[in-house]
């Protein structure tokens, strides 16, 4: 006997999000690691056992470093899309955000620009052009409650944290939440002019390094990528792709402005 259909979630998020990319963005490629770009495993035991997918996709822009997104296609067992978006380091923009994880007992939304620095100014700048669709958007995907604490400080007041339970909800709810988020930060990428005070790129950097140090080293998926992967794979995706600035630093494949 088939299994009971399960819905595909997140590929329209991202079928979406790849179109607004392509006509606000003038997209250029990023090298995704060789083997990172697909991977598949077979996952679980007898009846319950199924394929899980993970896609990778990544671009670049003058002034996004590196726009990139995992999409997880496990079935009822997990779904996940993961949607980055990281400034080149002569700006001082947030880093767009958006972890949509799907498991067998609900959704779990988390839609942000996270920011680089907690000023008044810079909330000015960077989050109360997106207040109103935070204040709308937060009635229907109500505070989804208890996060690692070690994460406050990464967030800003627009953050978007549910845990709905209706896949409706999600189709819906969320899908409006994330078009609002895409379209405010691509607006203020449009806006946003290069730092050139070597002392603000200097802040800048260190910002950086620390977000995506804590991204990585912190990363909730680490686990279930090891379940399913291995950990060679896994820390080679999590450190070579999904937050690879300090890598990319050592290299040299990115040079930072100071
Ligand atoms: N999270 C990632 C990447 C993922 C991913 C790269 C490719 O950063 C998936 C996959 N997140 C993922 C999964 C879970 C979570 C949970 C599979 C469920 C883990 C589990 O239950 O086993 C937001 N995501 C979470 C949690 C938080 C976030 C707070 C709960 C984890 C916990 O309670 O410890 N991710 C976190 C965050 C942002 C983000 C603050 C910023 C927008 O992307």
């Amino acid at each position: 006997k088939p299994k009971k259909e399960v819905k595909d979630i997140y590929t329209p998020f991202w079928n979406y999000a790849t179109k607004v990319l392509e006509s606000r963005l003038d997209l250029k490629p990023y090298t995704i690691p060789e083997g990172y770009e697909q991977k598949e495993a077979m996952v679980g035991k007898g009846k319950r056992a199924g394929i899980v997918r993970t896609d990778s996709y990544a671009y670049s822009t003058d002034k996004l470093r590196q726009i990139r997104t995992a999409h997880v296609q496990g079935g009822a067992l997990l779904q996940v899309l993961n949607f980055v978006m990281m400034p080149g380091m002569n700006y001082d923009l947030p880093f767009f955000g958006a972890d949509l994880v799907t498991l067998p007992g609900g959704h779990l939304i988390a839609m942000d620009m996270q920011p680089l620095f907690h000023t008044d100014e810079y909330r000015q700048k960077y989050a109360q052009p997106l207040q109103g669709a935070f204040e709308k958007h937060k009635q229907n995907l109500p505070w989804g409650g208890n996060f690692p604490v070690e994460a406050a400080k990464f967030f800003s007041p627009i953050f978007l944290w549910s845990r709905p339970k209706e896949d409706e909800v999600v189709e819906t709810h969320v899908f409006e939440a994330f078009k609002d988020y895409l379209h405010g930060y691509l607006d203020m990428v449009a806006e946003a002019e290069p730092v050139t005070d070597p002392a603000k790129l200097a802040e800048i950097r260190d910002s950086q390094i620390a977000y995506l140090r804590y991204r990585a080293e912190k990363d909730p998926a680490r686990g279930m990528f090891l379940r399913f992967y291995g950990e060679e794979w896994t820390e080679e995706y999590i450190h070579g792709f999904l937050f690879d600035l300090e890598k990319k630093i050592e290299s040299g494949e990115y040079v930072p402005p100071v």
